[in-house]
């Protein structure tokens, strides 16, 4: 009897995962030789108003980091104008609709982008941000980027958001 309740409760659980489908993304700092050491977790899930992000992570640096989809599930460096480039395999932001502008999480831009990344004086980041335009389907099969620096979810004065460098990546499996 108390094995058969066991068994019969297997099935719930089964369906109370599928019904969040959430996925967790596992960070790594990433540099010009290729990826590095893990520094924590994304967890991403789908919510009435859009794609919610659950970030814990700490190593990174104080203040704001630019924080995007990208197109590839790569996180590895590539070669550039002669020079390997950190998370460069990455691709660039993800952008089905060809809208090539960055233009943030609100904007008409971009899908892939994401609101910016606030890391504590401690250097973690942990709490929830919210991507209206995005589901979990779109971003499966695709990468999560962390910037040197913030994002002013614009091309001016320069393109991307400025947040430059490519300093951490995850892979959303
Ligand atoms: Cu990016
Ligand atoms: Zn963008």
């Amino acid at each position: 009897m108390k094995q058969f309740a066991l068994l019969s409760s297997i099935p719930l659980l089964v369906l109370a995962a599928s019904a969040s489908a959430a996925t967790t993304v596992a960070m790594h700092v990433i540099d010009a030789s290729g990826v590095g050491k893990a520094i924590g977790t994304v967890a991403l899930s789908d919510s009435a108003k859009g794609l919610v992000l659950q970030t814990d992570l700490a190593g990174l640096t104080p203040g704001q980091h630019g924080f995007h989809v990208h197109e590839n599930a790569d996180c590895g460096a590539k070669e550039k104008d002669g020079k390997r480039v950190a998370g460069l395999a990455a691709g660039g932001h993800y952008d089905p609709a060809k809208a090539g502008k960055h233009e943030g999480p609100s904007g008409k831009g971009h899908l892939g982008d994401l609101p910016t990344l606030v890391v504590d004086a401690q250097g973690r980041a942990k709490g929830s941000l919210v991507a209206p335009r995005l589901k979990l389907a779109d971003v499966k099969g695709r990468s999560l980027m962390i910037h040197e620096g913030g994002d002013n979810f614009s091309d001016n004065p320069k393109p991307l958001g400025g947040g430059g460098g490519r300093v951490a990546c995850g892979l959303i499996k």
